[in-house]
């Protein structure tokens, strides 16, 4: 209701200001074109300082109307940093902004043209050039640095205890895979990727490495205070890892891993209680248009504890295994495939084996 109000304040403002100008236009036809001129003057300047003044009110309004509403509390410890970076660029990008508005709109009307009066004529100061060019390049350039550095720092190499969670983005969702006991993740191949198969990846069996490896769909599971570096590919498209909560963003650009790391701080549980909003939940999104479908692909992290996420895991079929299963020959053996059955159901003889000591 008092949004309905205000525009309709604003509105009849633009109206009386609009009016008067046509009356003050008709006065001065009648009072011949100097005068009217003079008027014209006048009023411009007055308006100018009206901008000014309704201007920067609605800059502070805008400012507390969304304040907190955007983004929370930054949730790892690079996203502290960015939002430490933001408010730095905002403070000093601030104070240049009200000065030179606060400037350009007051001289404007302080100055307006009077017969009394000639401007004085201003070409070339060489000072004056150096200190405006010189002062605004050391502040980006600082500004910029730190940039840089965080930019380095995150696409650098990961701390040696980080864990490692590979992100496949597709058409469209999103697939994690972590490297099981082993440590290693297994070699793939593009042309193996099946989904009838349940090979979204396209992992080699032939590789060892692989036989451990968990794959998930949509949620990824993260532990809190544990640095995790995502090695980030994409099946088709490119698309974006977007995590907003962590302040981070990476491409997943087929056929070139990129990678990021940070540090969770705080778990999923948490969050739910420090944003007051018991729905909370750590979101991927694709932040890359990459189709049909680029609006549904959202994905959660669910940060845990260490005991949590050990737990979650164990109860984590290795794809292998999945796919081994499916593999498995009817109960009653059929004639004259016996010789693929055997191999299949030693595989899953050894899987089985690791599993045990997986969750050991
Ligand atoms: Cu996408």
């Amino acid at each position: 209701m008092s949004s309905i109000f205000l525009f309709a304040i604003l509105l009849l403002g633009f109206v009386i200001t609009f009016q008067i100008a046509k009356a003050s236009e008709y006065v001065g036809i009648l009072k011949g074109e100097k005068k009217n001129l003079e008027q014209n003057n006048r009023i411009n300047g007055f308006l100018m300082i009206v901008f000014l003044v309704l201007g920067l009110i609605g800059v502070w309004w805008c400012n507390d109307l969304f304040k907190g509403r955007i983004l929370g509390e930054a949730a790892s410890d690079h996203g502290q940093k960015i939002d430490q970076m933001l408010y730095i660029t905002i403070g000093i990008t601030g104070v240049v902004f009200f000065i030179t508005q606060i400037l350009l709109f007051w001289f404007s009307f302080r100055y307006q043209h009077t017969e009394n009066r000639k401007a004085y004529y201003f070409p070339h100061n060489n000072k004056l050039e150096l200190i405006w060019t010189v002062v605004p390049a050391i502040a980006l350039t600082v500004l910029v640095g730190f940039g840089l550095m965080y930019w380095f720092q995150i696409t650098g190499d990961a701390p040696k205890n980080a864990m490692e969670v590979e992100v496949t983005g597709k058409q469209f969702n999103w697939i994690f895979r972590y490297p099981g006991k082993d440590n290693v993740f297994g070699k793939k191949y593009y042309r193996n990727i099946s989904d009838k198969d349940n090979n979204m990846l396209g992992l080699l069996w032939d590789d060892e490495h692989s036989h451990d490896d968990i794959v998930v769909s949509n949620t990824m599971y993260l532990i809190v205070g544990k640095p995790v570096k995502l090695i980030i590919n994409s099946r088709d498209v490119i698309h974006d890892v977007g995590m907003a909560a962590f302040r981070m963003k990476m491409d997943a650009v087929p056929g070139m891993p990129t990678t990021i790391w940070f540090t969770p701080l705080f778990t999923t549980v948490e969050m739910k209680k420090k944003t007051g909003d018991p729905d909370f939940e750590y979101e991927i999104s694709c932040d890359q248009i990459c189709g049909r479908g680029h609006y549904s692909m959202r994905g959660e992290i669910q940060v845990v504890t260490e005991e949590e996420f050990i737990l979650w895991r164990a109860k984590q079929q290795p794809n292998y295994t999945e796919v081994m299963k499916a593999k498995e020959p009817p109960s009653t053996p059929v004639a004259g495939k016996d010789s693929t059955a055997a191999p299949a159901a030693k595989l899953k003889l050894n899987t089985t084996s690791k599993l045990v000591a997986q969750t050991k």
